[in-house]
């Protein structure tokens, strides 16, 4: 059987991809042990216009929590096996918190801010043949100004959505505790959204506040513990 094909974006700050849900599919097909062969994609040509997408059954399917739970069913995958219903409702919402949240305030960090335009400019170019770049960019940083005006992170001063997200970062820290993954010594499902945005966080190149926090020191070594194991190959940039 061919390896399952995972549609990313490119790597980014010594990280895996620019996207934290590509590094989040990307870690749970590690823990899971499901082998995969990684593409460069495009949103423009992904089932939901976003990506990560994966090659299934002859098509495309799209959004990284779909994908992994029908892999689960597929491959009979027991991450997640033997949670209490307490662990698998903080699971949620953790992973909610993240991503419906943490990555807005992710978004906001990269694309809005002065502070990092140079840096984002810079990094994320590389998307586009280079004679459109300086076209596409701009153009790209209004569509996002837009949609964070729509979430609502784009409405808050910066101090505000900083602090939102410097809160939620916490709220993980407390509930890892000294624990090796968010629920004891093996990883979960939720591990890869957690171990995502920390790292997509953690090795952005421009100290803003967002960062220092999720830099934390027992954040950084549960990231360094899972890096470790599951992504021994890959190079870490800021403080590795
Ligand atoms: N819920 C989706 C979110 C994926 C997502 O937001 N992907 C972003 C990159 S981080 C994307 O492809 N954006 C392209 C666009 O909006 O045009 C998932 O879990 O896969």
């Amino acid at each position: 059987m061919d390896p399952l094909v995972v549609y990313g974006s490119r790597p980014a700050w010594g990280t895996p991809d620019f996207s934290p849900f590509v590094i989040k599919l990307e870690t749970w097909l590690r823990f899971a042990g499901i082998p995969y062969q990684r593409r460069n994609g495009n949103p423009m040509q992904a089932p939901k216009g976003k990506i990560p997408y994966i090659e299934i059954d002859g098509g495309k399917m799209g959004d990284s929590q779909l994908i992994l739970e029908e892999l689960t069913r597929r491959h009979n995958i027991l991450l997640d096996q033997g949670m209490s219903t307490v662990e698998a409702a903080t699971a949620r919402a953790v992973r909610r918190m993240l991503e419906e949240g943490m990555y807005f305030a992710t978004l906001r960090m990269r694309w809005l801010e002065d502070e990092t335009w140079d840096e984002q400019y810079k990094a994320f170019k590389v998307m586009f043949p280079a004679p459109i770049a300086p076209i596409v960019m701009p153009l790209l940083r209004r569509r996002i100004r837009g949609n964070a005006v729509a979430q609502g992170i784009g409405r808050h001063t910066r101090e505000e959505a900083y602090g939102m997200a410097i809160a939620d970062l916490a709220a993980v820290e407390e509930i890892l505790g000294d624990k090796p993954y968010l629920f004891g010594t093996a990883p979960r499902s939720v591990d890869a959204t957690v171990y995502a945005f920390l790292v997509a966080i953690q090795n952005y190149p421009v100290n803003t506040s967002v960062v220092a926090a999720a830099n934390a020191p027992s954040l950084r070594a549960y990231t360094a513990r899972i890096k470790e194991k599951y992504w021994p190959a890959t190079e870490m940039a800021a403080g590795e």
